[in-house]
């Protein structure tokens, strides 16, 4: 593929070209395994994605405005035309041309025997396992650093209204559900993020009876606030129903509480929601949002959080997931110091929780209470321990609820 009169700059972006060249792969159906990129000095990128079926291969001279591109399939289930599409109006060419070829003359080949079992993987070599035949890597990553976890390929892949939905299959944490490439939560460590996302502020709060969670479609929110007997009411707003069909269908024990009497499940945008809301309707609001990025952007604006605030009774209090210091540090300063404008200097409280398939494996949580309501002081250390005890809680324990708000100096400088 020849793509000539690109915009410079496009063709010197070595982040971008990346993106658009898995993009490529994507559209075209293949299944990506891993890609590396090289930017060089002054100018130009070249860089290979590695599908299942072959590859695609890049070179591009920024001073020319031109880019070369190879994509190599095999069998049938790439069309490679869309890949050509795709890059030729990612690069803004003023014109392309592309050249097929066919590889392999039949009439040459001649099927080799050899024993399959001694090609398998060690660690999958048990009696009576079926043979693994692809192996594949997903990997999120920002420019600088990048998370993989192997899986065995995709249970569910739809693009919704809003995003990319998808449930991986990956071997060491079970059913992963990613949005637009982005994990969201694994069967394996999921328990974390909602303990921690819902008992520390239910623990703490005076008498909470009503509660909202903007998000949380996979469910884990919910089914960990439903434990709590003297709630009357969960109200979960989730703007995409391809989230709840994938988990419903993939992950059934994160979304097991998604049809519980107590839950009212909406299906529509949060921010709606909650500018419609009454003034003191919610004694805990849980935004339980994915990167602010795509959907949930506006769920990181100071209009909406003061529509949160006012929402709150009296004692409310908001916990929301705040992103990882080190990751996403510019979005967790300006998180915290949005909030402290909002509930003020002395009301919003961080506290951390360890979980290893968010990038940098450290995740933030933010706790902001509107009246009385305080993350440690307010902690009955009994009640939480009858409770962890009697929920057979799998992180969350008064111990845990106490070391979480503990920061590291670093963090602490941050906000
Ligand atoms: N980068 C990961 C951020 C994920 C936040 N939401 C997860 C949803 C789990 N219910």
């Amino acid at each position: 593929m020849e793509y000539y009169d690109c915009t410079p700059e496009l063709l010197n972006d070595v982040v971008g070209i990346e993106k658009s060249m898995e993009n490529a792969a994507d559209e075209a159906g293949a299944t990506i395994i891993n890609s590396t990129f090289h930017h060089f000095s002054p100018y130009g990128v070249s860089g290979v994605v590695v599908i299942q079926e072959s590859h695609l291969a890049i070179h591009t001279w920024p001073e020319y405005g031109y880019a070369s591109v190879d994509l190599f399939t095999c069998g049938d289930t790439v069309n490679p035309w869309v890949s050509y599409q795709a890059l030729k109006e990612a690069f803004k060419a003023g014109h392309g041309s592309a050249v097929e070829l066919s590889r392999g003359e039949m009439a040459l080949l001649k099927r080799k025997n050899f024993d399959l079992q001694s090609m398998r993987d060690e660690k999958s070599a048990v009696e009576g396992d079926p043979i693994r035949t692809r192996d594949v890597w997903f990997t999120e990553r920002d420019d600088q650093i990048a998370l993989s976890l192997k899986h065995d390929g995709k249970l569910y892949d739809v693009q919704s209204d809003f995003q990319k939905v998808s449930v991986y299959k990956t071997l060491a944490y079970g059913n992963m559900l990613t949005l637009d490439g982005m994990v969201m939560t694994t069967e394996k460590d999921e328990y974390v993020y909602h303990e921690m996302i819902t008992h520390v502020p239910m623990l703490t709060h005076p008498n909470p009876k009503r509660a909202l969670v903007i998000g949380g479609g996979d469910g884990g929110t919910a089914r960990e606030l439903l434990k709590h007997e003297g709630l009357e009411e969960v109200v979960m707003v989730e703007i995409d129903e391809k989230v709840i069909e994938a988990s419903k269908m993939h992950l059934p024990t994160i979304a097991a509480a998604l049809d519980h009497p107590k839950l009212n499940l909406i299906i529509d945008d949060g921010i709606k929601y909650v500018n419609d809301s009454a003034d003191g309707s919610f004694d805990l609001v849980i935004v339980d949002s994915t990167d602010p990025v795509g959907p949930a952007e506006g769920l990181f604006t100071v209009e909406f959080y003061k529509e949160v605030h006012r929402i709150l009774s009296a004692d409310g209090i908001m916990v929301t997931q705040s992103e990882s210091p080190r990751f996403n540090s510019k979005v967790f300063k300006e998180i915290y110091q949005t909030y402290r404008g909002i509930f003020g200097q002395d009301s919003v409280h961080c506290y951390l929780a360890y979980i290893p398939t968010y990038p940098t494996g450290m995740w933030s949580f933010s706790y902001s209470s509107k009246g009385k309501a305080h993350p440690l002081v307010g902690l009955n250390e009994d009640n939480a321990t009858a409770f962890t005890n009697q929920n057979k809680l799998k992180y969350y324990n008064e111990g845990i609820h106490k070391a979480a708000f503990a920061l590291p100096s670093f963090v602490k400088e941050m906000i």
